[in-house]
């Protein structure tokens, strides 16, 4: 019976504070498949790509837990862990790697951006990170991934990855498929509406942190480009007023033509509060729930450690059925 459940598995990189993007492109939508097999990865490997303090890694990923924690997923009912303790990732990594062609890696649109944003540290492991998530997924038999639009290439990666190790192999790994969110599937930057929201934007201005105190919130959304028009609605050239306009939505459930007839007449200022004021409050029980587990490190590490352990069990499961096929012995 267990085994025709279906698999959902996601990740988030403790690479610097979360974002709004994060949350409502990809967190918000963790618990969307209640009856599935969850498994959510705090992925420690991917953040190390880019140059980490190693105390702010630590702390970042506890943080991640926490958030997790916070925004309402249960270990009980998901398996909530910390990639670098299931070594079997970094195993997988290497033997799909060898099924994984240099010219793919090489059209990986996120290897050229973070190339160019890291000219000094072009490391292999920048290169060859869709390969590592690529194991990710498919270690768990994983059936659909949420992520934000932004990981749409690398899942592609990690489906024709599958599919050329089947077919050399037989029947061996799902082949899974991407749930990108219709609305906050790409959330942007506050001070350039054209680029994505980071946590690892150099300008803290330009993005909201889901650890933001309300005042920095609407600051912070007073502050957003916009146009020089004064209409809610989308459009040519109005990317900034769109981009408020997805983070309103995605906070109360309102469609387009709602928030439009809502604010019609009122002007940007009006607008630009209303979403500050509604992101904070929407928010405020993460953050209240954040601090509650950042206080308790033993939980933390109790839910670490029975994390590890749940998804050691079915990861080696998948990595002894690939290391069979290939032809190695034990
Ligand atoms: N702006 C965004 N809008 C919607 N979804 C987003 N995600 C990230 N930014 C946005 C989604 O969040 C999940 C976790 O992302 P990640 O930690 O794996 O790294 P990332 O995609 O590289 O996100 P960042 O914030 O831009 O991190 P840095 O700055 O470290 O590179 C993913 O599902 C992602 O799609």
């Amino acid at each position: 019976m267990l085994d025709q459940q279906q698999v959902v598995l996601s990740a988030v990189q403790p690479s610097g504070n979360l974002t709004v993007g994060n949350s409502l492109g990809a967190i918000k939508n963790f618990s969307a498949f209640p009856d599935a097999r969850r498994f959510f990865c705090v992925a420690d490997l991917h953040a190390v790509t880019v140059r980490q303090v190693p105390a702010d890694l630590r702390r970042r990923t506890y943080e991640t837990l926490a958030l997790y924690l916070a925004c309402g997923l249960d270990p009980s009912a998901c398996v909530l862990f910390v990639q670098s303790q299931v070594p079997a990732h970094a195993e997988l990594a290497w033997l799909l790697g060898c099924h994984t062609m240099f010219g793919e890696l090489s059209r990986m649109t996120q290897f050229k951006d973070k190339s160019q944003k890291h000219a000094d540290n072009i490391n292999a492991g920048l290169f060859t990170y869709p390969v590592l998530m690529a194991a990710d997924i498919l270690l768990y038999q994983t059936d659909l991934v949420p992520v934000g639009a932004d990981q749409k290439q690398h899942l592609e990666l990690a489906r024709n990855i599958a599919q050329r190790f089947n077919g050399v192999f037989g029947d061996t790994l799902t082949v899974p498929e991407g749930y990108i969110p219709p609305t906050g599937r790409k959330i942007m930057s506050l001070s350039d509406p054209t680029a994505k929201m980071s946590k690892s934007d150099p300008n803290p201005n330009a993005s909201l942190f889901i650890l933001d105190e309300p005042d920095v919130i609407l600051r912070k959304c007073k502050r957003a480009v916009t146009d020089s028009g004064n209409e809610i609605r989308r459009g040519e050239g109005k990317e900034g007023i769109e981009n408020l306009m997805t983070i309103y939505e995605c906070c109360t459930g309102q469609s387009d033509e709602e928030v439009a007839a809502l604010f019609d007449g009122r002007g940007y200022g009006v607008f630009k509060e209303a979403v500050g004021e509604t992101v904070a409050e929407h928010l405020r029980p993460v953050r209240e729930a954040f601090h509650r587990y950042m206080g308790d490190r033993a939980y933390l590490d109790e839910c670490m450690k029975k994390g590890a352990e749940e998804a050691a069990y079915y990861a080696r499961k998948t990595l002894s059925k690939v290391k069979r096929k290939m032809g190695f012995v034990g």
